[in-house]
């Protein structure tokens, strides 16, 4: 992979997109990269928790850029059908970071910036740095977020901050999104990883397939009315019921010894 690092540890792959001459901008490539490696983590039993980051930049700074959006530089001479393509190209990847069964963290080391905010948002949970800026500037460029962040932003922070954001273009810093509930923790950049990672152990140390149904549950309830939403929960959690997980964990409640959880 020409613009992507994949390295796993302890259950743990961390996912750095490296672009430094272009501050991890997306291009074409770059996404297919993405698509790739998150299908091959998908099919793997050894890793639970992806964390996605951005590389340093070409004076090796690590807390410049998380991702400074889509490639302008490629985006400048698309046509309306090629600009569609490569929403389509991004989609794929960005469902999966939604959807994939392994948790995804985005631990946002920096500019966040339109197709920059919109990949953090495709992730289950932000961990920002304290020097990271968040944005949409694409209206100022004449276009309008198109990996997923008109409808992304407006699901995580509400309808009217998400457009004024997108209408204002408006730079925001980490603990103005962890107060609009754009991340869900600020942290000194230095500990960013260190924290991505703990948070990580935390969540390995439960039962893996019942936290991957339960972020199955959270997903596909979202945009479903109440009641049917509630349905579908019972009947995942019938299926929660029918694991070794379960039998194990609730036995060892009442046994007062330690569960021994291994379903994924
Ligand atoms: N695309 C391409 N190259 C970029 C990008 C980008 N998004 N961002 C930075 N770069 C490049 C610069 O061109 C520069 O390259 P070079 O050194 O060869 O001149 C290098 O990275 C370093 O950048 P700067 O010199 O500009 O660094 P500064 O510290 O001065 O500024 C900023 C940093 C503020 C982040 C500035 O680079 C900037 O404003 N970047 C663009 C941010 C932006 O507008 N992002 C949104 C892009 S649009 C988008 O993401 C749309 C997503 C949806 C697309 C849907 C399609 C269907």
């Amino acid at each position: 992979m020409n613009n992507l690092r994949l390295e796993v540890e302890n259950e743990i792959a961390v996912l750095t997109i490296t672009r430094p001459g272009a501050l991890n901008a997306l291009n074409s490539e770059t996404l297919e990269e993405l698509n790739t490696a998150l299908s091959e983590i998908e099919a793997r039993n050894d890793v639970k928790v992806v964390i996605l980051t951005g590389g340093p930049d070409k004076k090796d700074n690590p807390y410049k850029s998380f991702v400074a959006g889509a490639d302008i530089a490629e985006m400048v001479k698309f046509t309306a059908a090629e600009a569609r393509a490569f929403g389509m190209r991004a989609a794929e990847p960005f469902f999966k970071l939604m959807n994939m069964r392994q948790v995804t963290i985005a631990a946002v080391n920096g500019f966040a910036l339109g197709g920059g905010c919109e990949i953090a948002m495709a992730c289950d949970i932000r961990i920002a740095a304290d020097n990271a800026t968040f944005a949409q500037p694409e209206t100022g460029l004449g276009i309008i977020p198109g990996f997923g962040g008109t409808q992304r932003l407006a699901r995580l922070v509400g309808m009217g901050r998400a457009k004024e954001l997108i209408f204002t273009c408006d730079n925001i810093d980490a603990n103005e999104a962890y107060r609009i509930g754009l991340v869900n923790k600020v942290v000194a950049k230095e500990d960013l990883m260190e924290t991505a990672k703990a948070m990580a152990k935390k969540i390995i140390s439960k039962g893996s397939y019942a936290v991957s149904i339960a972020k199955a549950a959270i997903n596909n309830g979202y945009d479903m009315d109440i009641k049917n939403a509630v349905e579908m929960e019972a009947n995942l959690f019938g299926i929660t019921c029918s694991t070794h997980d379960k039998q194990e964990g609730m036995s060892a409640f009442l046994e007062r010894r330690a569960a021994d959880l291994t379903d994924f």
